[in-house]
C-alpha cells in the first residue's frame, strides 16, 4: 500500500516536473510570439518617425504591421493632406515648405503617462514642430520659431504632475543671435566665417522651449556654447539635457572633432521658470531669451564622450517603484560617435554628477532602458546591440564583464533602438532597431541600389534585474525610408480614444453642412461659396455653377453616418484632390479662370455605384 502510494506520488512530481523542464529549456517559437492571424490585435502602437518621407509611420508591435503611412511635413493625396487650396498646405508653406526631415517622434502625458491624446515629431530641417491630433491621426497644427536654425534633439517636458508642459527642441546650426540682415536666415555676407575659421562669438544655437498647446516660443535659452544634438529631460522635468558636439566652435569637421571630449548641457527648467517670471530676460523677435551667463545656476555643463550622439534619461515604472520614484531623477546616459565609451549622469540631486563611463563598443549612438536596471545601446559600427547593467556599470566601470548582460548582432548599422515606452514606463519585453542599412540581407527582395528599410524586433524579456540573460532576435520587417525613433502606447488605452466618425471640426469657423444643405452662394462680385454633402453615392449638387475669374470656396462635408466611409473629391483641371472622412468638412479655395466644363469626382471607392459619384463643375465665359 505504502509502495503503491509512493508510485503515485513520484509519477504525480515527475508528471508535473518534466513538462515544466521542457517548457524551461525549450524556446517559444518566434512565429508564435509575434505572429498575429485574422482579428487579432497588436499590444501596442508604435510611432516611428519615417526620417525623410517627412512623416510617421504607425506600426502594430508586436507584429510590425504597418497600419498608416501618416503625412506630416509633405503632402499626401490619399489622405487627403495638403493639397492644393487647402488649410494644410498653407500651413505647411508658411513654415518652410512641402518636404521635412522627421526625427524624434513623442507623446503627450498625463501623470507621467502616455494620454493618448497629442504625438508631436519635429523637422530638422526647417525648424518647426508639428502636433499630431491622435482622435483623427491627423496633423493638426505646425509651428516654427524664430531666433534658431535646425532643431534636432526634441523633449516634452512634464510640468509638477507630469503632465506635458513644453515641447523643447535643440537648436543645432548656430546663425547670429539677434539676426542680421543681409542673407537668408540673418546672415550678412562679411560674417560668414570663412571655412577653418572659429564661429564668431555672437552665433549661437538655442535651446527653445514652446507652449505643448498653442506651440508658440515660451522662451529660449542661450549661453557660450552650441550646436546641440540629441535632447532629453530627466523624468522630473527639472532637468533638460542637450549633447553638443561643437566644443571647439569649429567651422568645418576637422575642428569639430578636435576636442577629447564634448559637453553636455543641463538645462535648470525650474530655475529658468524663476528668472522668466523675475523678468530676467531680453526679448528678442517677440521672443523671451534667456542668457545662461546672466543667470548662475541655470545651466551646468559636464563632460561628454567626444563628439557626442544621443542622451536618453531613464523613466522608472511606476509599479516597481511607486509613484514617488517618479518625481525624483535617475540616470541620464550619453554616447558618443567617435569613443567606444557612454557616460552615466546622476541626476538626483541639485546638481547633476557624471558617476561612470564604462566601455560599450563602437559608435554608440542611443541609449535606452528596460524598467528593470538595464540600459541597452546602439552600436553603429559594430552593428550590435549591447545590454548592460546599470548598477553594475556604475560600480565597475573598468570591468566590461561584470556589466556586460549580452551582445546581439544587427543587420546592419543600427542608428536608433526603441524600448517599447522606454519615454513613459519602459515595458521590457521587445527592443525595436532600427537599421541604417540591409546590406543585401538575404531574406530581403531587392528593390534597386536604395535597398529596402528594415526594423529588427528583439526579444529582451528574459534579461534580468540582476543582468543576466539573453536577448533573441525574433522578426525583421520591412519599412519605407526611413525609420528613425519610435515611441509607444498600449493599444488598449490609445483604440478607445480614436473616433470613428468626425464629431466637430478642428476649425470652429468651417461649417459642416448637412443633408439638403447644398447650395451655391455669390458672396461678392467675383466670389462663390459652395456648400456641398457627400454622402454614398452623390455630391449634393449635380451641378455647379460659377462664372470665369470667379474665387470659388468649397465647403465639402461628408455626412456618412457608416464608420470607415471616406469619400474623395479630385477636380484634375484645377489641381484638386482631397478626402474627406465620415462627419468632416474641409474647405478649399482656388480660383475658376479657365472656362468649360469639368466634372469632379469621387477617388475612394465608397459604394457599389461608386464610379457613379461625380458632378460638374460648369465655368461660364466672362
Ligand atoms: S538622430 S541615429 Cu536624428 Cu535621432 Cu540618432
Ligand atoms: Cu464616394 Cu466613391
Ligand atoms: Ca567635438
Amino acid at each position: 500500500m505504502r509502495g503503491y502510494v509512493r508510485f503515485l506520488l513520484a509519477g504525480l512530481i515527475l508528471g508535473i516536473a518534466i513538462p515544466l523542464l521542457m517548457g524551461a529549456a525549450k524556446d517559444e517559437n518566434p512565429a508564435e510570439v509575434i505572429y498575429h492571424g485574422p482579428f487579432e490585435r497588436d499590444a501596442y502602437y508604435m510611432f516611428s518617425s519615417s526620417g525623410q518621407s517627412g512623416g510617421v509611420f504607425v506600426i502594430g508591435i508586436p507584429s510590425g504591421r504597418l497600419f498608416m503611412d501618416l503625412p506630416v511635413f509633405e503632402p499626401r493625396q490619399a489622405y487627403g493632406y495638403a493639397g492644393i487650396g487647402t488649410p494644410e498646405r498653407e500651413m505647411l508653406e508658411k513654415t518652410g515648405g512641402l518636404w521635412g526631415d522627421t526625427h524624434h517622434p513623442r507623446l503627450s502625458h498625463t501623470g507621467w503617462k502616455p494620454d493618448g491624446k497629442w504625438l508631436y515629431i519635429n523637422d530638422k530641417a526647417s525648424t518647426r514642430v508639428a502636433k499630431i491630433d491622435l482622435r483623427t491621426f491627423r496633423t493638426v497644427l505646425i509651428k516654427k520659431a524664430p531666433n534658431t536654425q535646425v532643431w534636432h534633439g526634441i523633449a516634452l517636458v512634464p510640468d509638477r504632475n507630469g503632465t506635458t508642459k513644453y515641447v523643447c527642441a535643440n537648436g543645432e546650426f548656430e546663425a547670429p543671435i539677434p539676426p542680421r540682415p543681409g542673407l537668408p536666415g540673418g546672415y550678412s555676407e562679411k560674417l560668414i566665417p570663412p571655412i577653418g575659421a572659429k564661429v564668431p562669438d555672437d552665433w549661437k544655437s538655442p535651446v527653445t522651449c514652446l507652449d505643448a498647446e498653442t506651440l508658440d516660443p515660451v522662451f529660449q535659452v542661450i549661453s557660450g556654447y552650441g550646436n546641440f544634438d540629441i535632447m532629453d529631460n530627466s523624468p522630473s522635468g527639472r532637468w533638460l539635457l542637450s549633447n553638443m558636439y561643437n566644443t571647439e566652435k569649429g567651422a568645418n569637421i576637422d575642428e569639430m572633432i578636435k576636442a577629447p571630449e564634448d559637453v553636455t548641457q543641463f538645462l535648470d527648467v525650474w530655475k529658468a521658470e524663476e528668472e522668466l517670471k523675475a523678468g530676467r530676460f531680453t526679448l528678442v523677435n517677440g521672443v523671451k531669451v534667456l542668457d545662461a551667463r546672466q543667470s548662475p545656476g541655470l545651466i551646468y555643463l559636464l563632460p561628454t564622450p567626444r563628439n557626442p550622439h544621443g542622451i536618453h534619461c531613464q523613466r522608472l515604472d511606476t509599479r516597481v517603484h511607486g509613484e514617488k520614484s517618479l518625481g525624483k531623477d535617475t540616470v541620464c546616459i550619453s554616447g558618443g560617435k567617435l569613443v567606444p565609451r557612454v557616460y552615466i549622469y546622476d541626476v538626483s540631486g541639485d546638481r547633476p554628477k557624471l558617476v561612470s563611463t564604462p566601455w560599450v563598443g563602437l559608435g554608440p549612438l542611443h541609449v535606452q532602458y528596460d524598467g528593470r536596471g538595464n540600459f541597452y545601446v546602439s552600436l553603429f559600427v559594430d552593428s550590435q546591440i549591447g545590454a548592460y547593467n546599470i548598477e553594475k556599470a556604475i560600480k565597475f566601470p573598468n570591468d566590461p564583464d561584470k556589466y556586460t548582460v549580452d551582445k546581439i548582432d544587427i543587420h546592419y548599422n543600427v542608428g536608433h533602438l526603441s524600448t517599447v515606452m522606454n519615454y513613459s514606463t519602459p515595458k521590457g519585453d521587445w527592443l525595436i532597431s532600427q537599421n541604417k542599412m540591409t546590406k543585401g540581407l538575404p531574406g530581403f527582395l531587392p528593390t534597386g541600389p536604395l535597398e529596402p528599410e528594415v526594423q529588427e524586433l528583439i526579444d529582451i524579456r528574459k534579461i534580468t534585474a540582476d543582468g543576466k540573460g539573453k536577448m533573441r532576435l525574433i522578426y525583421q520587417f520591412p519599412t519605407p525610408p526611413e525609420p528613425h525613433e519610435s515611441d509607444f502606447v498600449e493599444a488598449e488605452k490609445l483604440a478607445p480614444l480614436v473616433w470613428t466618425k468626425y464629431k466637430k471640426p478642428y476649425n470652429e469657423a468651417i461649417k459642416f453642412v448637412g443633408p439638403g444643405e447644398s447650395r451655391v452662394v455669390r458672396s461678392g462680385p467675383k466670389n462663390v461659396d459652395v456648400y456641398l454633402t457627400a454622402v454614398r453615392s452623390r455630391y449634393g449638387l449635380d451641378e455647379v455653377r460659377v462664372k470665369q475669374g470667379d474665387t470659388v470656396t468649397l465647403y465639402l462635408s461628408n455626412i456618412e453616418r457608416l464608420r470607415d466611409v471616406t469619400h474623395g473629391f479630385a477636380l484634375q483641371e484645377y489641381g484638386v484632390h482631397f478626402a474627406i472622412d465620415p462627419g468632416d468638412t474641409q474647405k478649399f479655395t482656388f480660383v475658376a479662370d479657365k472656362p468649360g466644363v469639368y466634372w469632379f469626382f469621387c477617388t475612394w471607392f465608397c459604394s457599389a455605384l461608386h464610379m457613379e459619384m461625380r458632378a460638374k463643375l460648369i465655368v461660364d465665359p466672362a
